[in-house]
């Protein structure tokens, strides 16, 4: 008789990583370079980057507008979080590399970035605790 090969549980190390340990960032020289070789057809966008998307998030007496919301943004666009808050907190960008913007209790702060991988991008309040958006970077 035939052993039986279960297939094992590969995926589980690789989901939800969260906030206690940072993205995996691949060493060496892998393939995520794209240097944008061949543009299958230019549809609408144009390379250059354009105007990205523009999030305001509020905080106010510990409540967080909006949370688990989701936008789009191209590989290189410019993202910006426009910030309205009444507490200090941090703002934690889970893109490779990360980045992490110090939160003051001030009105209109502004905070820009631009992811260079494709996928989705969490971004968290760490004091609240909350993802307040997920960045959808397309390639
Ligand atoms: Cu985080």
């Amino acid at each position: 008789m035939n052993a039986v090969f279960v297939l094992g549980v590969v995926v589980s190390a690789v989901v939800t990583a969260g906030c206690g340990s940072p993205p995996a960032a691949p060493a060496g020289s892998s393939s995520a370079e794209t240097t944008a070789a061949a543009a299958p057809s230019a549809t609408t966008s144009p390379p250059s980057a354009a105007a990205g998307p523009v999030v305001n998030v509020t905080i106010a007496a510990g409540v967080v507008t909006p949370t688990n919301a989701e936008v789009d943004a191209a590989v290189g666009q410019p993202i910006v979080l426009e910030v309205s808050s009444d507490t200090t907190d941090t703002i934690h960008v889970h893109s490779i590399p990360e980045r992490v913007f110090d939160v003051q209790p001030l009105p209109g702060q502004r905070f820009e970035f631009s992811v260079g991988i494709p996928g989705r991008v969490d971004v968290e309040l760490h004091d609240l605790n909350r993802t307040v958006v997920t960045i959808v970077v397309r390639p």
